[in-house]
């Protein structure tokens, strides 16, 4: 059961000495939110500090470095985490059993937090933020209105996904009143590419292959692929969106190799296949059309495991 947005308000304005967790692996709307939470609570005159995993090298400007901090909070606060697991593992061990409040936008959410604000129809866990901001009175400046954007705009793939409401764009338009640069953002998040980052997602869709009569398509991501490119994986995440952009495929997977040697699958859908119906097989979840379960260590197993899934559901769909 979801708290509203004023208990939510209710709950931050209580609380001080508070530390800001996020999912591992973050992406833009966990970098978003967790930056403009911190930047809020600091011109509520709270201390608090957050703890981040690798932020992926074209959203440093979302970062604000004196946000990272280390010690005894007295309050933990979560955002867009759907389920405990996927906290970094330090953080899962030292913060899991003790989170104060959870602001998330998945509708698998797993409750793990004393309190949760969960809101499946916000398009991120940035939009569930800006609720509770604004029931709040708080005044949204430039500075927490582009990690605000950055959250929306990628959780949306630059509002083109089937989350995107009206109230999305409202939400939008109000970002964009305070003045923000969204082209400027929008060009790092969207239309950027490092070369090692180019060589990278050539070297994927080499091994990229299409199953069941082409209504899915899997690519598989190694650790050595990442050595071999000279990336660092956090800057890999647009690849996930690459086997759903192909005519005809309704099941869009990536099977990436963390670095604990589990594979982790990114599932994409088209409807009416449903992403996180998938996932949920192996015990993951996310959104209706993207989600995400890990597979274990064995890459044949888990691409038989997981194909094996995909097929039921395109067969449910009437589709194979
Ligand atoms: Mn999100």
């Amino acid at each position: 059961m979801s708290i509203s947005a004023e208990r939510a308000w209710q709950a931050l304005s209580g609380m001080d000495n508070i530390l800001i967790l996020t999912h591992s692996t973050p992406d833009g709307d966990a970098i978003g939110s967790a930056f403009a939470l911190y930047l809020a609570l600091k011109k509520m005159g709270k201390t608090v500090f957050l703890h981040t995993d690798r932020v992926p090298s074209l959203m440093a400007y979302a970062v604000v470095p004196e946000a990272y901090g280390e010690g005894e909070p007295e309050h933990v606060v979560t955002v867009d985490v759907g389920d405990k697991k996927l906290l970094q593992e330090a953080d899962r061990l030292r913060f899991g059993d003790r989170v104060d409040l959870n602001i998330d936008h998945h509708g698998t959410n797993v409750p793990f937090a004393k309190e949760t604000y969960v809101d499946p129809s916000a398009a991120a866990a940035a939009e569930a933020l800006y609720d509770i901001f604004t029931c709040g009175g708080l005044e949204i400046d430039r500075e927490i209105a582009a990690r605000l954007y950055t959250g929306v705009a990628t959780d949306t793939g630059c509002f083109k996904y089937s989350n995107v409401t009206p109230k999305t764009l409202r939400v939008t338009a109000a970002l964009l009143e305070t003045g923000i640069d969204a082209a400027g953002m929008n060009t790092l998040l969207f239309d950027t590419k490092s070369p090692a980052y180019l060589a990278f997602e050539r070297a994927a869709l080499n091994g990229l292959r299409l199953c069941f009569d082409g209504k899915a398509a899997l690519m598989v991501v190694t650790q050595q692929m990442y050595r071999d490119c000279g990336i660092d994986e956090a800057d890999t995440q647009g690849v996930n969106a690459i086997p759903r952009t192909i005519e005809g495929v309704y099941a869009g997977l990536t099977l990436k190799e963390k670095k604990n040697g589990v594979y982790h699958a990114s599932v994409r859908t088209k409807a009416p296949v449903i992403a996180s119906e998938i996932c949920k097989v192996f015990g993951g979840g996310g959104h209706p059309y993207a989600a995400g379960c890990e597979l274990g260590t064995d890459l044949q197993a888990a691409q038989e495991k997981l194909l094996a899934a995909v097929r039921e559901a395109l067969s449910a769909c009437g589709l194979l």
